[in-house]
């Protein structure tokens, strides 16, 4: 069983992307449903993290069937059935409902991986994050989430959540490793086409500012640059206050050592 032998210090990764996109109900639509207190169509998933060029739908390129055999979602317990499992890509489920929750996300690997499944978490985003969210350097109070009226919400457009990722595989089996590299991913592209900004994410200001103008998110590999300069920059300011409490420390270990003295001259 040569296939069981683990490659040491081989790591392999596949970039991902997890989510959610959300849109407004119609009046028609609501009209029609079982439940009329449902607000929003939402659909979570997770995909490969290019975008098929020219198309409406983030990520999803590559077909990541391939390596995971299952993604469980684990929805709120007020959905029938609120585990559902999805055996085939796509990896997604989509459902109407009122409100926002977390999603447990689970990924299983096909059984020759031999590796364990991967939990992710995802808040499913419903509302804008415009108005959810206070804008970079604006205060640091929260600001109380407000929730547009309808038809508001359905001139904002759809609502989209993701968050790219990379899951690792460390020391792989040779067979699954003979099947990852089978299987090369799509690179991403380096900059967006105009019609498409970059993903919307609390954590990167530029996004949160795209996600204003509205659009179709699609990661790039600028975006990777980006965010390593972003963890670049707060290294160094980390290094910084790190010097700067070093300082104070060591004047203060002056200090004390002084009123010691002082002290014991006393005594
Ligand atoms: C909230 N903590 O209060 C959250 C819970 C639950 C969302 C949100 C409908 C389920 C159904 C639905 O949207 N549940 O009717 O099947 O905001």
């Amino acid at each position: 069983m040569a296939d069981r032998v683990r490659v040491r210090g081989v790591t392999i990764h596949r970039p991902i992307i997890y989510g959610n996109i959300a849109t407004v109900l119609t009046p028609a639509e609501r009209e029609t449903s079982h439940y009329p207190d449902h607000t929003h169509r939402w659909t979570v998933a997770v995909r490969s993290a290019p975008s098929v060029p020219d198309s409406d739908i983030v990520g999803g390129a590559d077909d990541l069937g391939y390596f995971i055999k299952r993604v469980t979602f684990k929805l709120h317990d007020t959905y029938p059935n609120p585990t559902r499992n999805i055996d085939k890509p796509p990896f997604e489920v989509s459902e109407t409902g009122w409100g926002e929750f977390e999603i447990q996300i689970r990924i299983t690997y096909v059984a020759e991986s031999g590796e364990k499944a991967t939990t992710l978490y995802h808040h499913l985003k419903l509302h804008p994050w415009s108005i959810t969210f206070p804008m970079p350097n604006a205060s640091a109070v929260p600001v109380e989430p407000e929730i547009p009226s309808p038809e508001n919400a359905a001139k904002l457009g759809p609502v989209h959540s993701w968050q790219y990722d990379e899951i690792v595989f460390t020391d792989p089996f040779q067979n699954f490793l003979n099947l990852l590299t089978a299987h090369p991913p799509t690179p991403l592209p380096k900059t967006s086409a105009n019609k498409k900004p970059v993903p919307f994410h609390s954590s990167n200001p530029a996004s949160l500012e795209a996600s204003l103008k509205g659009g179709v998110p699609e990661f790039t590999s600028a975006m990777e640059k980006e965010e390593a300069d972003r963890m670049e920059e707060a290294k160094g300011k980390i290094i910084k206050e790190q010097e700067k409490w070093r300082a104070i420390l060591i004047e203060k270990e002056k200090e004390l050592e002084r009123l010691q003295k002082l002290l014991t001259s006393k005594e």
